[in-house]
């Protein structure tokens, strides 16, 4: 029989999970981001949610369904998405965060722009969502920190048009982990507050199916960059991604279409949120809602960590 002591060296495995920063919903169990694109083409909603009432309107319903942020964005990213101007991005996402800042949703900016973050952050959003960790605008580190705002830095090696072609990696956890470090080091020197930083080892962005199934069973490694130092809360984005689609495939080898993989979106975010993930950005909510709570409850009973979690909900 196994003693207690070796159970409990077992157990300690498992790390606490890192708060929320300053300004955003803590709670003790991973949140649920939900995801309006106000685009017309977005690989997974395109289209469906484009004009501001619309938009509004499915935000409000997310929030309602379970989502502890919304996350709205104004500019697709699917490969080989062409960019728009920042006057035409600026115009899709304004109306629909200020209006749902004023029903008191915390919202979140999916931009690479400073102009557009600083407009959003003007209008009521309260977290900048920059999927090139500040590369694609230099600009966007240094307004993040004089705004004093939680900034999600998530892994990119790229633009949309070719980062299929950037998916090279000899241990894919390692080298994220490193480019990360790099970019935090990088922000953190124009001023932005460790405290206020999100990592996301952006799932699809650069990655094949096998990297991101790799990332996504490295969530606390991710958080700590691989180090023994300074955890940060990890952010997750496997919603509705090929790789899953792929997964699915029929007998023949047809992926499942996007809408055909919110079980599966479902399945992945328990798992993540069990393994430590601060918040996982999906574009059905409900059923998300409810597997985050599944994966505390699993933590909790399984690890001390997980019961010091409930007590250490931030601010
Ligand atoms: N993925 C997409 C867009 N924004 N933001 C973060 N932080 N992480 C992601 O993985 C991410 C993102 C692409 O998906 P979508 O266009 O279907 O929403």
């Amino acid at each position: 029989m196994r003693s207690d002591a070796a159970a409990g060296e077992r157990r300690d495995h498992v790390q606490p999970r890192p708060p929320s920063p300053p300004g955003l919903p803590g709670q003790d169990r991973c949140l649920v981001m939900g995801v309006v694109n106000v685009t017309p083409d977005s690989f997974s909603d395109g289209g469906q949610w484009f004009g501001p009432e619309a938009a509004i309107a499915h935000g409000l319903e997310l929030a309602a369904q379970g989502a502890d942020i919304v996350d709205v964005g104004g500019e697709s990213t699917r490969p080989g998405a062409q960019r728009i101007t920042a006057d035409e991005e600026l115009r899709r996402v304004g109306p629909v965060i200020s209006g749902l800042a004023e029903a008191g949703i915390p919202v979140s900016v999916d931009t690479m722009r400073a102009e557009v973050a600083e407009f959003a952050l003007q209008v009521g959003a309260r977290l900048v969502n920059d999927v090139s960790g500040g590369l694609a605008d230099p600009q966007m580190p240094r307004l993040v920190a004089a705004a004093q705002v939680p900034y999600v830095v998530m892994h990119w090696r790229g633009r949309s048009r070719d980062m299929d072609s950037r998916a090279v990696y000899a241990d894919v956890v390692r080298e994220v982990c490193s480019e990360l470090r790099e970019r935090v080091d990088a922000v953190i020197a124009e001023g932005v507050d460790p405290a206020m930083i999100v990592l996301d080892p952006g799932l699809g962005f650069g990655k094949l199916a096998e990297h991101n199934w790799a990332l996504l069973t490295a969530v606390d490694r991710i958080s700590r960059l691989d180090g023994t130092g300074t955890a940060f809360p990890v952010l997750i984005g496997a919603s509705r991604k090929r790789f899953l689609g792929r997964l699915l495939a029929a007998a023949d080898g047809t992926a499942r279409p996007f809408s055909g993989s919110d079980d599966a979106t479902v399945a992945v975010t328990a798992l993540a949120a069990a393994g430590g993930a601060w918040c996982a950005r999906v574009h059905q909510v409900a059923g998300n809602a409810d597997a985050v709570r599944v994966a505390q409850a699993w933590r909790r009973a399984g690890s001390p960590a997980g019961q010091r979690e409930a007590s250490e909900v931030s601010r």
